[in-house]
């Protein structure tokens, strides 16, 4: 008989936030059963019972207990409940503390950069926003150079904590590379990150769980699709 799946994963495809779960569930070996949310049509109701406040996805379901919501506090619960295989943030509690500052320095600014810039329809506010993505991109090498102490990855000699927060945005930012020709990353500004990203490409988990950018095409054509219609011009 099949063996019966408990923990259950609620998400969408080509979402990095739901990626970043599934990235973390493969590392630690934790099986689980997905359930695909479409978010083009009406939320469903196992999203809405499960995070009434914020209505997104990831939503994780452990057995007997009740969902977790949000990437960040679903990579820490994991990382808690299965803290022997792949542990991903480090021992050192200030070390901990600085790649939490990090990710929500990320989720908080860069990404919401990232997105406003791809949906933007006002050119001085994408300039303003192409800049500010420049400096983010050279502390996040900065911060590269700080947490990878020499080694791989962020994490050090494996793939850590940061290297899925991030890691799971380099299909974004590939698509900027080829839909937008904008390098978020690039060898002479970030040539650490671009071995860094390199390298989690052609790892084998990584690789196997960041999609590519033709993925996230449709994601953001979805949400383009969200978008108000332009103002029809008026002529007087
Ligand atoms: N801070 C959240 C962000 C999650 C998020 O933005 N999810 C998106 C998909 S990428 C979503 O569910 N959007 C639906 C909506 O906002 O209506 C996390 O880290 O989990």
């Amino acid at each position: 008989m099949a063996q019966k799946c408990e923990m259950k994963l609620l998400g969408s495809v080509g979402s990095s936030f739901v990626n970043r779960v599934k990235f973390t569930l493969k590392l630690k070996s934790i099986e689980y059963d997905y359930i695909e949310e479409d978010l083009n049509a009406n939320k469903s109701e196992l999203l809405l019972e499960s995070n009434p406040v914020f209505q997104r996805v990831p939503v994780l379901f452990p057995p007997n207990e009740p969902p977790v919501t949000e990437s960040l506090v679903i990579m820490e619960y994991l990382d808690e409940l299965q803290p022997d295989i792949h542990p991903l943030l480090p021992s050192n509690p200030s070390e901990r503390a600085q790649c939490r500052v990090l990710a929500y320095t990320f989720d908080t600014l860069y990404y919401p950069w990232m997105k406003e810039f791809m949906l933007t329809r006002d050119k001085e506010r994408k300039e303003e926003l192409g800049k500010l993505i420049i400096e983010g991109s050279m502390i996040l090498e900065e911060a590269f150079v700080k947490f990878s102490k020499g080694k791989a990855y962020f994490g050090g000699d494996d793939i850590g904590y940061l290297d899925i927060v991030v890691g799971v945005f380099l299909g974004w930012m590939k698509l900027f590379e080829v839909v937008l020709g904008f390098n978020v990353i690039e060898e002479v500004r970030t040539p650490k990150l671009i071995e860094w990203g390199n390298r989690m490409w052609s790892h084998e988990v990584a690789g196997s769980i960041i999609p590519g950018h033709e993925i996230h095409m449709n994601f953001l054509n979805m949400l383009k699709g969200k978008l108000p219609p332009l103002p029809v011009p008026v002529s007087v």
